[in-house]
């Protein structure tokens, strides 16, 4: 079912139901309280002769990322103007009217377009976002039929901003993987190839922002994921759990950088899979660009170095598409799971219509990553 675009809800007073997350997963903290707890590592001199300051530089990711698995880069070397041009064109894309946008429309497992909350389809609750993705690499994944024709120019754009990503990506991936005591290609190597995937998301004002969320609570599944927002802010992170959270400060040209659980698996849990969510408001709506980087379909996923002493975070070794069928399978129950009412509200009010998990599990299960497309 294509679930229309958000406009018309942004002038309610109110939300629908569906939008409104139970109070423990709520937003904490509000999207604009910002903390600079988010490591920012300058990564100028990472590929230059002094060996000191690579060290440095490589030393300083580490940490964020057996931290937190997110920081911020800046002096990544990707030009400011290319990041500016490709969120203009991303922002004209959102501004296209419902009918335009909804020619893009990719409900029903195509590969690539326009959506509104979520690609899982039958989830519990809503998030409060638009967005479109698309395969970006490998190059022949490149489904150009699908790619939009307006607003002018973005599919060029598109094109740069994603190679640039591509290269900040592979960079930062030999960096984790000589921390680790491999070959400088593992992670690189342990992906076959690393795959891309461009997603845009937009959320607009939220009528009700204290009781929604843009995007709930996830781990990215990917190895690593590059991010650009812009200055409203909303990106939450935390490290206990969900106990507490940090609101990202927005830094304009910096980069994101979330390690996701393909990454978490092959470190055996050195790096953490980034825990983060996004929280929206009322008085702005924000747009931020993800690329995530991902093993091939068929990539074994399992640590690469066990260190002494350590259990592997893995019972045994499962392809990518295993890992992802198992995350959304449970992603799916664990939210339908906090929509049954607590008796006292059940006598108030009737259960809401629940959809057979079993068979959405076995809907998933006969997907391919990029057909589910998270
Ligand atoms: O909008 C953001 O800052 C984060 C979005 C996100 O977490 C995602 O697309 O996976
Ligand atoms: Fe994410």
């Amino acid at each position: 079912m294509t679930f229309a675009p958000l406009t018309a809800l942004v002038e309610e007073k109110t939300l629908p139901q569906s939008f409104i997350r139970i109070e423990d997963d709520r937003p904490k903290v509000a999207y604009n309280q910002f903390s600079n707890e988010i490591p920012v590592i300058s990564l100028a001199g990472i590929m230059g002769e002094s060996e000191s300051q690579r060290e440095e530089i490589s030393k300083k990711i580490v940490e964020a990322c057996e931290e937190w698995g997110m920081f911020q880069v800046i002096d990544h070397g990707v030009e400011e103007d290319l990041i500016s041009e490709m969120y203009r064109l991303s922002r004209e894309f959102f501004s296209l009217s419902d009918d335009e946008k909804l020619q893009f429309d990719m409900t029903g497992g195509k590969k690539g377009g326009y959506l509104v909350s979520s690609h899982l389809q039958g989830e519990a609750f809503h998030d409060w976002r638009e967005f479109f993705t698309f395969f970006t690499y490998p190059v022949e994944s490149r489904d150009y039929s699908r790619w939009p024709d307006k607003p002018e120019g973005w599919r060029k754009v598109t094109e740069s901003y994603t190679k640039k990503m591509m290269d900040v990506a592979c960079k930062l991936m030999e960096v984790l993987s000589e921390a680790m005591g491999l070959e400088k290609e593992a992670l690189a190597k342990a992906c076959i190839n690393v795959n891309q995937k461009l997603l845009t998301n937009f959320y607009p004002k939220c009528p009700q922002p204290e009781l929604a969320l843009g995007v709930k609570r996830h781990t990215d599944p990917s190895t690593i994921v590059l991010l650009v927002q812009d200055q409203v802010g909303g990106l939450q992170a935390t490290r206990d759990g969900g106990k507490t959270w940090v609101t990202v400060q927005p830094i304009q040209g910096a980069l994101v950088v979330n390690i996701g659980d393909h990454g978490y698996f092959l470190s055996n849990g050195r790096f953490k899979s980034a825990d983060h969510q996004v929280a929206v408001n009322s008085s702005y709506s924000r747009l931020s660009i993800a690329t995530f980087h991902n093993p091939t379909p068929e990539a074994i996923v399992y640590p690469l170095k066990i260190r002494q002493g350590e259990k592997a975070v893995l019972d045994e070794p499962i392809t990518f598409t295993e890992m992802y069928r198992r995350k959304f399978a449970n992603e799916l129950a664990v939210g339908w799971n906090k929509k049954i009412p607590s008796k006292e509200q059940q006598q108030l009010q009737q259960e809401p219509e629940k959809p057979n998990l079993h068979q959405l599990q076995q809907e998933t299960k006969l997907k391919r990553p990029e057909e589910i497309f998270v």
